[in-house]
C-alpha cells in the first residue's frame, strides 16, 4: 500500500473539493498544492500558512459540525488517511479529533518535512513529502 503523508493528501483533497472538482489528490501536482497553501506567494510555506490552511481543511471536513473529526469525516476526505495515525493523533482518546490534537499532528508532520530546519517548507521540501512511501 502506497504510504503519502498525511498533509500533501489533505491539502490536495481539499483544493479539489474547493474547486468544485473531484480530481484525485494524486493528480495534483507539488505546483499546485504550493500556490494554494503559499497565501503570500512568497514560494514557501511558513507554519502560519500552514496551521491557517489546515484549520480551513479542519472546518470543511468536519460534515456534521460538531467541531471534531471523526475517522469517517477524515477517511471521506483523505481516502489514503491511515488509521494508525488517526488513533496516534487521538491525544484524548475520545474517538476524534479536536482542532488541538488535528494540528498538533500536522504539525509533527510539517516539522519532518523541513529538511533544513527553517521553519519554512521550500517547493523542493513539499515534493519530498509527495514522493515520500
Ligand atoms: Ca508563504
Ligand atoms: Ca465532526
Ligand atoms: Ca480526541
Amino acid at each position: 500500500m502506497r504510504q503519502i503523508v498525511l498533509v500533501v493528501l489533505v491539502i490536495a483533497a481539499v483544493v479539489a473539493f474547493t474547486a468544485g472538482f473531484s480530481v484525485a489528490a494524486e493528480q495534483m501536482t507539488r505546483e499546485e498544492v504550493m500556490a494554494t497553501a503559499d497565501k503570500n506567494h512568497d514560494g514557501r510555506i511558513d507554519l502560519q500558512e500552514f496551521n491557517q490552511r489546515m484549520t480551513e481543511v479542519f472546518f470543511f471536513a468536519d460534515t456534521d459540525k460538531d467541531g471534531k473529526l471523526s475517522w469517517e469525516e477524515i477517511h471521506a476526505v483523505v481516502v489514503d488517511a491511515d488509521p494508525q495515525r488517526f488513533k496516534a493523533a487521538d491525544s484524548d482518546g475520545d474517538g476524534k479529533l479536536s482542532l488541538f490534537e488535528f494540528l498538533y499532528a500536522l504539525d509533527v508532520d510539517f516539522i519532518q518535512a523541513d529538511n533544513n530546519h527553517d521553519g519554512v517548507l521550500v517547493i523542493e521540501e513539499v515534493a519530498a513529502m509527495l514522493v515520500k512511501k
